[in-house]
């Protein structure tokens, strides 16, 4: 009998210690939040992505990591890229309980989440693109309906059951009391798994879920890489980081800044209430002069305040036009030289941004934002195209808010 006993225990030892081992530390009681991150590209589903982290913690409940959806030309489906692809899992656990999709679906989805108790939540009946498949009698989140929904949840082979309409709650959890609402409402016996359509957060992210980002930190590929570049294909000495945002899709987004109090990530600079300005078209789409400008302006007046740490070069991301020619003849005569990578690699250019010594970045670009926001937690320094607006820049007050 007591053989018997020491048996048992060990196999429910190396059990336990096969389930940590594998990744996962067991079921969480206090259940799951999974979400796709089905709007925009990556500087919208950062924001969203912080957001979602601080909704998961206010609930208490374990936030699934999910994959990094990405559009390549030419595809109709979207990729679905692992979070820990780009980032590391374990600085998040520093914040709050998290564990990739992968490891959820491989480890605990048959326990927790069996394919028969699948429901999707959304805020309101969505309407289907397919009219045969709206029943006014049966409303339905259509949690799969279209491109990136049905690839999201494809990757993993989830379908849904079952739909439910979770208004009038939000997900605004630091100025209400809306985070217990949703305890009482879907206790974690009955609702293992909230799977939303959407991300549950709003964009722009909020004010206070921008801190946040300290927990999202680049993984080793991506640091080495920045690291290599920046020692390898630079100058030795300070470099300035600029962003570019030209391309054709965001020459159309521009035209709704004189129609908008914002746009996007425009509360970076211009505040979440207007209460540093408000949107003008330079702050948008910067004409190349004003570019050159900046430039020489900046890198002037790192010369005058810091001149042990000069800037030696610039680095220049962009998803259209570089201006690499333009740069280079405005600045050869500064000893500046300008860079930019030889690939196109958003990614990497964004950890690159990240460590540059001064960053000139577009306000009103949730990419931009992105960089201010890990900039921000490590004291570095963040300027914006065309802000403050020219005409306010001999205002003193304006120079002293920044
Ligand atoms: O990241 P994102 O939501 O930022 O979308 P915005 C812009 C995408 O363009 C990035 C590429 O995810 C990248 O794939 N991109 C932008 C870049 N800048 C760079 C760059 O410097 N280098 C490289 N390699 N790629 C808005 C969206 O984009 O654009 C809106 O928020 C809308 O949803 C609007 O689509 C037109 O905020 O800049």
């Amino acid at each position: 009998m007591q053989w018997l006993k020491l048996k048992l225990c060990f196999i429910f030892i190396i059990s336990i210690s096969i389930r940590f081992s594998s990744g996962n530390s067991g079921r969480d009681p206090n259940g799951y939040i999974t979400y796709c991150p089905c709007m925009g590209r990556f500087g919208n589903q950062a924001d969203h992505f912080l957001g979602s982290l601080a909704f998961a913690k206010a609930l208490n409940r374990t936030l699934i990591l999910p994959p990094w959806v990405e559009y390549r030309q030419g595809e109709l489906r979207s990729r679905q890229v692992p979070f820990n692809a780009y980032f590391e899992v374990n600085p998040l656990l520093e914040y709050h309980r998290v564990l990739t999709m992968a490891d959820f679906m491989w480890h605990l989805a048959d326990d927790v989440w069996p394919e028969s108790e699948r429901v999707s939540f959304c805020y309101m009946e969505r309407k289907s693109l397919q009219e045969e498949k709206n029943d006014p009698e049966k409303p339905n989140c259509h949690a799969k309906d279209g491109n990136p929904f049905g690839p999201f949840w494809d990757t993993f082979h989830i379908d849904f059951v079952k739909s439910e309409f979770y208004g009038p709650l939000h997900f605004d959890v630091h100025h209400s009391a809306v985070a217990a609402k949703w305890q009482a409402k879907y206790p974690a016996e009955t609702w293992p798994v909230l799977a939303f359509t959407g991300a549950p957060a709003s964009f722009p992210v909020q004010l206070e879920n921008c801190p946040l980002q300290k927990y999202l930190q680049w993984n080793s590929r991506y640091r080495d890489a920045a690291r290599d570049f920046i020692k390898e294909q630079l100058p030795r000495g300070a470099f300035l980081g600029i962003h570019l945002r030209n391309g054709i899709d965001w020459v159309r987004a521009c035209e709704h800044v004189k129609d908008s109090q914002h746009l996007f990530a425009s509360p970076q600079c211009l505040g979440y209430r207007n209460e540093r300005g408000n949107l003008y078209p330079e702050l948008c789409m910067p004409s190349k002069e004003a570019i050159v400008r900046q430039l020489k302006r900046t890198i002037k007046n790192v010369r005058q305040t810091q001149p042990n740490n000069e800037i030696k070069s610039v680095f220049v991301a962009s998803d259209s036009n570089h201006m690499i020619g333009e740069l280079n003849s405005a600045l050869s005569r500064m000893g500046i030289s300008v860079h930019k990578l030889p690939e196109d690699d958003p990614y990497l250019d964004l950890a690159i941004l990240g460590q540059s010594n001064h960053f000139i970045g577009n306000c009103i670009s949730s990419y931009s934002a992105f960089v201010k926001r890990e900039r921000d937690t490590h004291g570095f320094p963040t300027y914006f195209w065309g802000f403050p607006n020219e005409k306010d820049r001999h205002q003193p007050k304006v120079h002293e808010e920044l």
